[in-house]
């Protein structure tokens, strides 16, 4: 009966960075249906198909639901179930052994994409504990856009789906696959119907690529070579906004005579797109005013990209886009707890000098731990050994680059605990594995910290099934047992209190108002200038010396060299089907993307002799990797779109459920990482394909 069903109104989480608000039916403690809520600020309605069978996760058969304790060997897959107090007992007197011994730097705690409040609360963790090394995904996500963007405009601008744009820049972003951060797809298609045109950058010919009016099919790692084009046509041109370059930048003098050489001719023999549709894109951006750029994973996923970040906030602010309605903006948050009192970073005030990276010289302003300096760190003990890890909602043997590298760290840590909410190949080489409860089973707050200007309520719709925990339990508890009580509460939903005290509500009435909203200001920057240095957008970093930077954005060559061995170019992107390496386990998603798949040009496959649907063997001077040929017009005759995150949940335990067959992971490396931001390379790799002669673990 229809009338049994409870309606309740939360926002989505956990399926990718969350944002779309939705109605869910609930009928004896279980979740039937999911719905868009159409009062959504940001999805009207919207829901994906993630979104729509997130509830799958909750009663699934296998999904971890007992704190367990390693009884075999490293990752040979025997475990014993055991309570939450030992669980608990245990993790500390392993920590407390390392701080005894190496100091509480020793101990690195780890997060994946960030995904509510835990992360925050990972941080006061690891801030009470003593450790400065909270080791995070940003070096290939988000760092290195919005701390270039602080370094350049004192902001970091977010493209406003909430004002009509003339144009909407697509930069290597999926928005119809990935709703990256709260973008949610859905406000952009609205406005192209009502006639914004799309500039996309993508060496694949998106659902979006097909409704542009121009598109760029870049080669692969080459963004920043295209960025500084455009700034070149938009100076020489005279297209730039000259009030606002006269009166709120500096350093334009200087940026044009460098950009001088960056000929829409010379960048495109790098990027493989014609001089003339370069042309034709960087005019047409500059006179639609307003525009916004959307950027995506692809222009931080090299070691280019300070370059690549700091050249597309220079062409936001000529452009004269910059914090106007429709353009980039710097949202105004709403009042919450300053992020830094809620961290407690007070209580390690030489953090900034002591993480692992500030050893490494990258750009101040990075707050977690690249993947690759950690690592080097527990492999190599430079510039301190770091011994155990706390990790939580991640899973690294699959996500971060150079997969090998991975095992080998985690083979040689002293202790390891993960919080998830399933057995996955990093958590099977735990010592300890906590059973996380997860969306829609506590109350949680969503895109706190993210500076999107706006915070979301996810309130409790169901109970978590058996001894599940919310991360942010399980950080308090643990807080309390391995810190001092003083920084922690009885009862862990306290801790949502302590970031709306400010705003003077309450958690039940921020779950009826569904969301919280900075007042909407613009151009600010007219009554109290840029938070730079000099009070403008620094086209010209004025700190560039102090801080070992280029002081104008620059080209310095293709992100790794040219072999003649792997004569394809590698690059991937995310399944709309999948978050990362998660999910893989629902029969419903995995159902619409049962494999991996590679997408190939038609003509390279003939060259090739592949065959849609024929397994693949995908070769880089890393590794190798098995995957399944789609085979497309829609992508570049040299460029090889792999998929990424895979592994085999069906697969043996005691092989870590496959990590290596599939795995794109395998064929990136981290030998060489940007000096800004320790990222790797994964975009613009030198590959070869070949057809495989097996299926197996396919
Ligand atoms: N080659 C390559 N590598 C990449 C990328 C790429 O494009 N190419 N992308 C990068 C990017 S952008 C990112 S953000 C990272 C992502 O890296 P990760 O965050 O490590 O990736 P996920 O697969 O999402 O891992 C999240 C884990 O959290 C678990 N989980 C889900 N809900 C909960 C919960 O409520 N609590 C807990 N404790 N666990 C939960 C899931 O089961 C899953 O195992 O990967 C990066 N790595
Ligand atoms: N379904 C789904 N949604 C997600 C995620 C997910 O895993 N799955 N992950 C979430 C996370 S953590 C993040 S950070 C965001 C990422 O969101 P996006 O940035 O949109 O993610 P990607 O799919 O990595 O890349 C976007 C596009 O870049 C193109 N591309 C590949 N190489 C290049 C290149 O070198 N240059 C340019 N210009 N384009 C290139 C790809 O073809 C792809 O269409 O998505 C979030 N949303
Ligand atoms: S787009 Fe993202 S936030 Fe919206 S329903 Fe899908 S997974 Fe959830
Ligand atoms: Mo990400």
């Amino acid at each position: 009966m229809k009338d049994d069903i409870r309606w309740v109104k939360t926002h989505c989480g956990r399926m990718d960075h969350g944002g779309c608000a939705l109605v869910v039916g609930v009928k004896n403690n279980e979740i039937v249906k999911v719905k868009g809520d159409p009062e959504g600020f940001l999805n009207k309605g919207y829901v994906c198909t993630k979104g729509t069978l997130s509830p799958d996760r909750l009663r699934h058969s296998d999904r971890l639901q007992y704190p367990l304790k390693r009884i075999g060997d490293r990752g040979e897959g025997k475990w014993q179930r055991i309570s939450w107090t030992e669980a608990i007992r245990d993790i500390c007197e392993n920590l407390n052994k390392i701080k005894d011994t190496s100091g509480a730097k020793g101990v690195a705690f780890c997060q994946g994409m960030p995904k509510g409040l835990e992360l925050f609360v990972l941080n006061r963790l690891a801030n009470t504990f003593g450790s400065p090394n909270v080791v995070g995904v940003q070096d290939v996500c988000h760092a290195p856009r919005e701390i270039t963007a602080t370094h350049t405009c004192g902001f970091y601008p977010v493209a406003d789906f909430h004002h009509p744009s003339k144009a909407v820049m697509l930069w290597g972003s999926n928005i119809t696959s990935t709703n990256e951060e709260g973008m949610i797809c859905s406000l952009l298609l609205k406005q192209l119907k009502n006639g914004t045109e799309l500039i996309v950058i993508d060496p694949r010919k998106t659902e979006l690529a097909q409704k542009a009016k121009y598109w760029l099919q870049i080669r692969p790692g080459t963004d920043n070579a295209l960025a500084l084009a455009f700034l070149q046509v938009i100076i020489n041109e005279k297209f730039y906004d000259e009030d606002f370059v006269q009166n709120w930048t500096s350093g334009f003098d200087d940026l044009v005579k460098h950009i001088q050489d960056y000929t829409p001719e010379k960048m495109s023999e790098v990027t493989w797109i014609s001089p003339d549709l370069i042309r034709k894109a960087a005019r047409f951006y500059a006179h639609s005013r307003p525009a916004a750029i959307q950027w995506g994973n692809p222009i931080e996923q090299t070691i280019h990209n300070f370059n690549t970040a700091r050249a597309l906030v220079c062409l936001m602010a000529i452009s004269g886009n910059l914090d106007i309605p429709g353009g980039n903006i710097k949202p105004d948050e709403p009042k919450t707890a300053p992020f830094g009192k809620f961290v407690r970073a007070d209580l390690i005030p030489s953090k900034r000098k002591e993480m692992i990276h500030a050893y490494h010289e990258t750009i101040p302003g990075m707050m977690t731990v690249p993947p690759g300096l950690f690592r080097k760190a527990v492999l190599e003990g430079f510039p301190y050994p770091v011994k155990a890890a706390y990790m939580q909602g991640t899973n690294p043997l699959v996500t971060y680059a150079d997969s090998q590298r991975t095992y080998e760290t985690l083979l040689k840590l002293d202790f390891i605990a993960v919080a998830d909410i399933f057995m996955t190949p990093t958590a099977s080489m735990a010592d300890i594995v906590l059973p996380a409860a997860t969306h829609f089973e506590f109350n949680d707050i969503g895109h706190y910290g993210l500076g999107h200007g706006y915070i979301l309520a996810r309130p409790k719709v169901v109970d978590p099934p058996q001894e599940c925990w919310p991360d942010i339990k399980i950080l308090n508890e643990l807080g309390k047992a391995l810190t001092s009580e003083e920084y922690w509460y009885d009862d862990y939903e306290k801790l949502l209190d302590e970031i709306l005290k400010p705003s003077g509500i309450s958690y039940p009435e921020f779950v009826d108002q569904g969301y919280l909203k900075g007042a909407e200001q613009f151009q600010k920057y007219r009554s109290s200038g840029f938070k730079t240095p000099t009070g403008k957008v620094e086209l010209s970093l004025s700190q560039a010396n102090k801080f070992n930077l280029p002081p104008l954005p620059q080209f310095s060559g293709l992100p790794e060299k040219e072999n003649k061995d792997f004569p394809l170019v590698l690059t991937s992107s995310k399944s709309r089907f999948y978050l990362h390496s998660s999910y893989r386990w629902l029969k419903r998603l995995r159902e619409k993307r049962p494999h991996p798949k590679v997408e190939i040009h038609s003509e390279t496959a003939e060259k090739y002799g592949i065959k849609h649907g024929d397994a693949v063997i995908i070769e880089t001077s890393k590794g190798a990797i098995t995957q399944i040929a789609h085979v497309t017009d829609a992508i570049h005759l040299k460029v090889i779109n792999a998929s990424y995150g895979w592994w085999f949940p069906e697969a043996k335990p005691e092989s870590q459920y496959d990590w290596k067959t599939s795995n794109f992971n395998m064929l990136t490396s981290m030998e060489t990482l940007g000096k800004e931001f320790g990222t790797p390379n994964l975009k613009g790799i030198g590959c070869r394909i070949r057809r495989s002669q097996s299926t197996s673990g396919l």
